[in-house]
């Protein structure tokens, strides 16, 4: 059965690593490799810096920091401390960072040098930061310090702090879809839940294996693909800093020959687009995941036609930590979630409230020992998601054998003319026109009050926007659906603005409709 992981402090995944096998590789990047024993000891110096600093258990530390061997190593240091790093998105603008500063409460922050510039000015303005400590390079600000001097004469051993398992270990962010982004307060024994359930069933890393999540380990599906998984069997993770162009991407599964490959559906379009896939040895790659929104069957095909394998599809949540519906790697529906995963529990409840049949459409909840039991500071929006032991996922799915299909959001159905519309089934209608590269359609008020829908195109290159593009394409979701779903409003833009997760940006679109 599966109990709730008894880890007193989340730290021990990785210790445990120092007996088992403290030479092997633990982390790989650019900026250098550490075996298991030189991880543990630099996490040793972060855990006994952060105490000689005089943080207080259960204090938030702010992580803005990119994918390089410091994230492990101070991530470990922090939780086995007693501390609280809060993982924040290294994409997010200086008026939300500001908000995530206050709200986390931080005193001291972590930040890539690249980054530094970021955390200044407005970022900081009447938040209780006292102290930024720049890792990866030079600082550039006042009341910055370098990591190797705040580091400096601090042990390499260390033993856990008194937490328990349902002590507070690390914060998310939730991306904000709509309104303030929310906390996501996770416990200690949440990462060994997940690896019994998802990375036990699921991924089944070999000690061999070497992980690359090009989605960063802010984003709790990279936390999972680069720090849970590895680190709780002895495999070795990959860590690359900077923008994951698909030329980087290629270029580092040659270098580094990753065995194992987490991607996002934008990376894999973009990946099996581009020129330079057929230069690139991908013969190191056994296993690819997915998650996060729908993989479009010929990106499916064209990755197995190029690496042997399609990526096996996933969904998770931030809330749950990481995956609990996905597909088999040897039993993969195209266009499904997946099945749900062992150590979860998931429901599907009609607007009724009654359970969905099969084939019939419902909201999901899931249960599971990993989830958040609650958003920091937030009771309202606690309320409305953590049910009980449930979490309401605000997804609607249909089930079909054990798999689960996709529906959209909860909250997006929209009236237009009278009628009822779900966005994400126009979406899906013009995603398969040849000439649409991606879109995303939103409602939009107009003048009068109506509500119509707007889409938003990037066209396939060499294809021209204009109003007879706009004609075919409504006439093509007037042809396959009915013509009250075709959209009133076509824009077309070069590229669709995406979240740091790789997820269309649609709160940013609802934005620029409204200026
Ligand atoms: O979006 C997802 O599918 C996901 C997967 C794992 C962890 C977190 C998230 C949001």
């Amino acid at each position: 059965g599966f109990v709730k992981a008894d880890h007193g402090n989340c730290s021990e995944i990785l210790w445990q690593n120092l007996a088992r096998n403290p030479d092997r590789t633990a982390v790989l990047s650019p900026l250098g490799t550490l075996s298991y024993a030189e991880l543990i000891a630099e996490a040793s110096r972060w855990g006994n810096a952060f105490v000689a600093a005089g943080l207080t258990r259960g204090e938030r530390i702010a992580f803005f920091l990119d994918d390089t061997p410091s994230f492990p190593a101070a991530f470990f240091g922090a939780v086995r401390a007693g501390f609280v790093p809060v993982l924040l998105n290294i994409q997010t603008k200086s008026d939300v960072l500001n908000y995530f500063l206050k709200d986390s409460g931080a005193r001291f922050a972590l930040v890539d040098a690249a980054l530094a510039q970021v955390f200044g000015g407005e970022a900081l303005d009447g938040t209780e930061l006292e102290t930024t400590i720049v890792v990866n390079g030079a600082v550039s600000g006042a009341a910055q310090i370098t990591a190797a001097e705040f580091l400096s004469g601090h042990s390499t051993r260390m033993e856990a702090a008194e937490t328990g398992p349902d002590d507070m270990a690390f914060w998310m962010y939730s991306s904000g879809s709509t309104g303030r982004p929310k906390g996501i307060v996770h416990l200690h024994h949440d990462m060994a839940y997940v690896q019994q359930s998802f990375g036990a069933h699921v991924l089944r890393l070999e000690k061999d294996d070497i992980c690359y999540s090009v989605p960063k380990a802010y984003f709790a599906y990279g936390f999972g693909n680069s720090i849970i998984f590895p680190f709780s069997i002895g495999a070795t993770s990959l860590w690359m800093p900077g923008q994951p162009r698909p030329e980087v991407v290629l270029e580092a599964i040659e270098t580094y020959r990753p065995t194992v490959f987490f991607g996002l559906p934008t990376l894999y379009t973009a990946l099996a687009r581009a020129d330079a896939i057929t230069h690139h040895d991908l013969s190191s790659l056994r296993q690819s995941m997915s998650a996060a929104e729908i993989l479009s069957e010929d990106v499916y095909t064209a990755w197995k036609a190029l690496v042997g394998h399609g990526p096996t599809e996933g969904l998770g949540s931030t809330e749950l930590l990481h995956v609990y519906l996905s597909n088999a790697l040897d039993d993969h529906r195209i266009g499904a979630a997946g099945a749900r995963v062992p150590g979860y529990e998931v429901r599907l409840e009609t607007p009724e409230g009654t359970p969905a049949q099969p084939g019939e459409e419902g909201v999901m909840f899931v249960r599971g020992h990993s989830s958040a039991p609650t958003y920091w500071n937030r009771p309202d929006k606690t309320a409305d998601t953590m049910r009980g032991d449930w979490i309401y996922t605000g997804d609607r799915f249909i089930e079909r054998d054990g798999y689960y299909y996709f529906q959209g959001r909860a909250d997006e159905l929209i009236k237009v003319s009278g009628q009822w519309v779900w966005p994400l089934e126009v979406e899906r209608c013009l995603n398969e026109h040849p000439d649409v590269h991606e879109c995303a359609v939103l409602a939009v008020q107009l003048a009068d009050k109506r509500m119509a829908l707007r889409a938003i195109v990037s066209l396939v290159a060499g294809v021209g926007a204009g109003d007879d593009q706009t004609l075919k394409l409504r006439d093509y979701v007037k042809s396959q659906l009915t013509p009250f779903k075709a959209p009133r409003l076509f824009e077309y833009v070069e590229e669709l603005p995406k979240t740091g997760t790789g997820k269309i940006d649609r709160q940013a679109l609802v934005e620029t409709g409204e200026s």
